[in-house]
């Protein structure tokens, strides 16, 4: 991502996932916002921007983050959420026999302890796609890949969502459904 289009994303998200509030922006249950009210929200931070360069932002987000409603007047972050106004109804889903997490080496022993838990986000995150999560654990430190036993999960009656970008959640994963790899 070029730096601008990056900073346009990192405030989208921050507004339409975590802090919709800070500057008065309403999300539905579902997570939509105006786009309108969006750029709004976006200006009263600083930062410029017009519906063609959002549009812009949704099209290019290489993790899909984003989504626009077909008239064009609602936008989301479709996962990620730690907004308490948001409480989306995913589709519960079947997992693959295995889904993988990235982390920081230095999270390891806490995570094999507790099990992975959400934090501040509604869901722990899972993907199918090792690369993918050796990335996202980069973001924290030296990166560290979970394998999760996910079929095994489902089998003993754990709930797995999957989000319209593909981004596996889960309410939590117990250490004992967890190898490092
Ligand atoms: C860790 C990106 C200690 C967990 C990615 C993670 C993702 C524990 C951190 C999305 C723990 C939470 C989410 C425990 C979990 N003890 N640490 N018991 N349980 N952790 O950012 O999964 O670019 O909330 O391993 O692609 O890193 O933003 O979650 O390191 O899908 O669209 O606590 O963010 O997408 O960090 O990332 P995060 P995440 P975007």
């Amino acid at each position: 991502m070029t730096g601008e289009v990056d900073r346009l994303s990192k405030t989208m998200s921050f507004l339409l996932r975590h802090k919709p509030e800070s500057v008065g922006l309403h999300l539905d249950s579902e997570g939509w916002a105006r786009l309108d009210s969006l750029l709004i929200g976006m200006q009263k931070l600083g930062v410029v921007a017009d519906d063609e360069v959002v549009k812009r932002v949704v099209l290019g987000s290489d993790k899909r983050r984003f989504e626009i409603s077909e008239d064009g007047v609602y936008v989301r972050a479709v996962q990620g959420h730690s907004s308490k106004l948001v409480t989306r109804d995913y589709p519960v889903v079947q997992p693959p026999c295995y889904l993988y997490h990235g982390t920081a080496y230095r999270f390891v022993d806490s995570i094999f302890k507790e099990g992975l838990q959400a934090g501040a986000r509604h869901y722990v995150h899972l993907t199918e796609n090792k690369g993918l999560a050796f990335d996202v654990g980069q973001r924290y430190g030296s990166s560290v890949v979970l394998r999760v036993k996910s079929h095994e999960m489902f089998l003993d009656g754990f709930v797995f969502f999957r989000a319209e970008n593909n981004v596996w959640l889960i309410s939590s994963v117990p250490p004992e459904y967890l190898d490092k790899i």
